[in-house]
C-alpha cells in the first residue's frame, strides 16, 4: 500500500509550501490529505483505479491529480521542483527568525550553513560579520532568533500538540487493535506548552498497535520500540511515547501517566495512610497485595476516598485540599458559552467576508456573535478609520435584519501609547461592545505600560481588555506590566479581562486568570478568529479557564444577551 508513502510526500510538499510563503489554506490542504492519508485503511491504488480519490476527505482536483502521478511514476514532479528550489539545509536554518530568505540564501551558497548549529558558531564567532550586509544588530538579532528556535524546539504550544495527538490517535483507531485509547501527560491537563506527548492504549493484540505507530508516515526517527512501549519522533519535531496497557489497569495508568508528578505525589500520601499502594498498575491494599481498583480513573480517585479530579487542575496548585472537602471548583463547560467577543473579518486582517462569520457562528449555535476588526492605528491589521466603522455598523444592523444570533458591533480598539483609546467616545457610543489591546510600543517600561493600561481601563466605554500581556508563546515575551494593578483598575471600574484562546497567546495564562477572576472580574473566554475554523480554539481557551479554576459565573460570555448588554452599557455617561 502506498497510503503511507504518499502522505509522507503530502507532509513534505506542506512543509516546503510554508517556507515558501505559500497561501495557508493550500499548506492546510496538503497537511490535512496527509492526516487523512495516515487514517485511511483503504488502499489508495484501489480508489484511484475506481477513480474515487476526490470523494477521499480533503483530496481535490489537485490533490488527485498528484496522488495518480506518483501511483504512475514513483514520484511528484512539483515536489521535486520545490526540493531543487528550496534544499534540505536552507529550509532548517530558514526556521530561525530574525534571519531574512535573502540571507539565509546568502549564507547557505556562499559557507555552506545548512544547520542552525552552524549558523549559531558563525554568529558566536563574530565571522559572520564578514558576510556583506550582516551587521552587528543583524548578528544579534540572529541570536536571539536562535534562542527562541531552541526554545520552540523543547516545548511545543498545547493547540499544536493536541491536533497531532488527535491525528495520531484517529490513525491508530483506523489501523486496529485498539480497545481504550487516551492522551495523557501535560497535553491531558491541557499545559499551555507540552515536552512530550504521552498516549496510553488498551489493546489485545499490543504488537499490532505498536507496528502500526512506529511505521506510521508522520514518525520521523522511532527511539524505542518494545513490546507494549514505543516513543517516536513525529514530524512536527515532538517526541510521542506511546504504552499499551492491561485493560484492568488503563484508569491507574491514565491517572499515573496524566501527572503532574506533584499532584501525583500527594495522591500517593493520601494513599499510603489509608494502607493503599497507589501505582501506574492499580489501587493495591499493602498487607495483601490485592488490587481494589485500576480499570477506571474515577474508580481509583474513588479508591483513596476522593472524588474524580479533573485533569486541568492536577498541578497540585489546591486541588487536593478542595477535594478533601468537597470544595472542587464547579469548572466552566462548552455549553455554557453563549457566543464569542472577540472576532475579525476581512474588514481588517480577518479572512473571511463578514456574512461568513457570522453563518460560522450560527452554525455554533451561540446566541450572540462580535464583530471585532481593528481600529486605525493598527494600520499593519487593516485598521479601519472611523468611517469605515460607522459603515460596518450599518452594515451589521441591516444584515441583523435577516438573522435571529445577534450580531454584536463592537471593535478591537487600540490603546494607544499615552493610554487614550484609538476612537473617540462619539464613535465608541455607537458600538455595543469596545475591546481594547495593546498592539504598539511593547518596550515601554512597566510604569509606562501599567499607567496606559490602567488609564484606558478608565474609559467609560471600553468593556473588555484583551490578550492583557501581549505574549506569544515561544515567540514573544509578555510586555513589561504591573498585573495587580490592572487587575485593581479593572475590578474598581467594572470591566473584563480577556483570556484569549488563540493557541500562541492563551493570554492571560492560567495562573493569572485564576488571580483575576478571584478578584471578581469577569473573565471573557474569545478567540479572535482570524480564519473561521479559528473559531474552534474556544475549546483550549475553556480548557485555560479550567485551568484557573474558573466556574461558569464568571465567564462574561456565558451570560445571556440581555444581561450582557445590560452589562456592557451600565457606564456609559
Ligand atoms: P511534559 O511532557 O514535560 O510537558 O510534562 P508531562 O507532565 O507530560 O510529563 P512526562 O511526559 O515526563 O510524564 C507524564 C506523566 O507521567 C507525568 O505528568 C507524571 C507521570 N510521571 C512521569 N515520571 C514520573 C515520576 O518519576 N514520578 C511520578 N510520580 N510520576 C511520573
Ligand atoms: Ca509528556
Ligand atoms: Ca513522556
Amino acid at each position: 500500500m502506498k497510503n503511507f508513502e504518499i502522505a509522507k510526500l503530502f507532509y513534505e510538499m506542506a512543509d516546503l509550501l510554508e517556507i515558501k510563503g505559500e497561501n495557508v489554506f493550500r499548506v492546510r490542504a496538503y497537511r490535512r490529505a496527509a492526516e487523512n492519508l495516515e487514517s485511511l485503511t483503504e488502499d489508495i491504488a484501489a480508489a484511484a483505479q475506481r477513480d474515487e480519490l476526490q470523494k477521499l476527505p480533503g483530496i481535490g482536483k489537485d490533490l488527485a491529480g498528484k496522488i495518480q502521478e506518483y501511483l504512475a511514476h514513483g514520484k511528484i514532479s512539483d515536489l521535486e521542483a520545490m526540493r531543487r528550489e528550496v534544499p534540505r539545509g536552507l529550509l532548517s536554518i530558514m526556521e530561525v527568525q530574525g534571519l531574512g530568505p535573502k540571507t539565509a540564501k546568502l549564507l547557505y551558497d556562499k559557507l555552506g550553513v545548512d544547520s542552525v548549529e552552524k549558523l549559531e558558531a558563525l554568529a558566536r564567532s563574530g565571522d559572520i560579520l564578514k558576510v556583506p550586509g550582516i551587521r552587528e544588530k543583524t548578528r544579534d538579532n540572529i541570536l536571539k532568533g536562535i534562542a527562541t528556535w531552541k526554545a520552540g524546539q523543547s516545548r511545543m504550544s498545547v493547540g499544536a500538540a493536541l491536533q497531532i495527538a488527535d491525528s495520531l490517535m484517529q490513525a491508530l483507531k483506523a489501523h486496529g487493535g485498539v480497545a481504550q485509547i487516551e492522551v495523557a501527560g501535560s497535553t491531558r491537563r491541557r499545559k499551555e506548552t507540552v515536552g512530550d506527548i504521552d498516549i496510553l492504549v488498551t489493546s489485545a493484540e499490543p504488537e499490532r498497535v505498536i507496528t502500526t505507530f512506529v511505521s506510521l508516515p508522520s514518525a520521523l526517527d522511532v527511539f524505542a520500540h518494545g513490546e507494549t512501549k514505543a516513543s517516536i519522533r513525529h514530524q512536527e519535531g515532538i517526541q510521542v511515547d506511546l504504552r499499551v496497557v492491561e485493560p484492568e489497569a488503563f484508569g491507574a495508568a491514565l491517572q499515573y501517566f496524566t501527572g503532574s508528578k506533584e499532584h501525583n505525589v500527594r495522591i500517593r500520601e493520601i494513599a499510603g495512610k489509608k494502607g493503599l499502594k497507589l501505582s501506574e498498575y492499580g489501587v493495591f491494599n499493602e498487607k495483601t497485595n490485592q488490587r481494589i481498583a485500576g480499570a477506571t480513573e474515577a474508580e481509583v480517585y474513588e479508591a483513596v476516598g476522593l472524588p474524580w479530579i479533573p485533569p486541568e487542575l492536577r498541578e497540585n496548585a489546591g486541588e487536593v485540599e478542595a477535594a478533601l472537602t468537597g470544595a472542587l471548583p464547579d469548572l466552566i463547560e462548552a455549553d455554557a458559552i453563549r457566543g464569542d467577543l472577540h472576532a475579525h473579518t476581512d474588514w481588517s486582517d480577518g479572512h473571511h467576508p463578514l456574512e461568513k462569520l457570522i453563518a460560522a457562528a450560527e452554525a455554533r449555535g451561540y446566541e450572540y456573535i462580535i464583530v471585532s476588526d481593528h481600529s486605525k492605528s493598527s494600520t499593519v491589521a487593516g485598521g479601519l478609520t472611523a468611517d469605515e466603522l460607522r459603515e460596518q455598523i450599518r452594515k451589521i444592523r441591516e444584515l441583523q435584519k435577516k438573522h435571529t444570533i445577534r450580531i454584536l458591533a463592537g471593535s478591537e480598539c487600540d490603546i494607544l501609547a499615552d493610554g487614550t483609546m484609538d476612537f473617540p467616545a462619539d464613535v465608541l457610543k455607537e458600538l455595543d461592545i469596545v475591546l481594547a489591546a495593546v498592539h504598539s510600543r511593547f518596550k515601554q517600561t512597566r510604569p509606562e505600560m501599567t499607567a496606559r493600561i490602567v488609564k484606558a481601563l478608565e474609559n467609560p466605554y471600553v468593556n473588555i481588555l484583551v490578550h492583557p500581556t501581549g505574549r506569544l508563546i515561544g515567540e514573544r515575551d509578555p510586555y513589561d506590566v504591573d498585573l495587580e494593578q490592572v487587575f485593581a483598575a479593572a475590578k474598581k471600574h467594572g470591566k473584563a479581562i480577556e483570556i484569549n484562546a488563540s493557541p500562541q497567546r492563551l493570554d492571560l495564562k492560567d495562573v493569572h486568570a485564576r488571580r483575576a477572576a478571584e478578584l471578581g472580574i469577569p473573565i471573557a473566554i474569545n478567540t479572535d478568529t482570524h480564519y473561521l475554523d479559528n473559531l474552534d480554539n474556544m475549546a483550549l481557551g475553556i480548557a485555560t479557564a479550567r485551568r484557573a479554576w474558573i466556574t461558569r459565573a464568571q465567564v462574561l460570555n456565558a451570560l445571556p444577551l440581555k444581561k450582557l448588554l445590560a452589562w456592557a452599557h451600565k457606564s456609559r455617561p
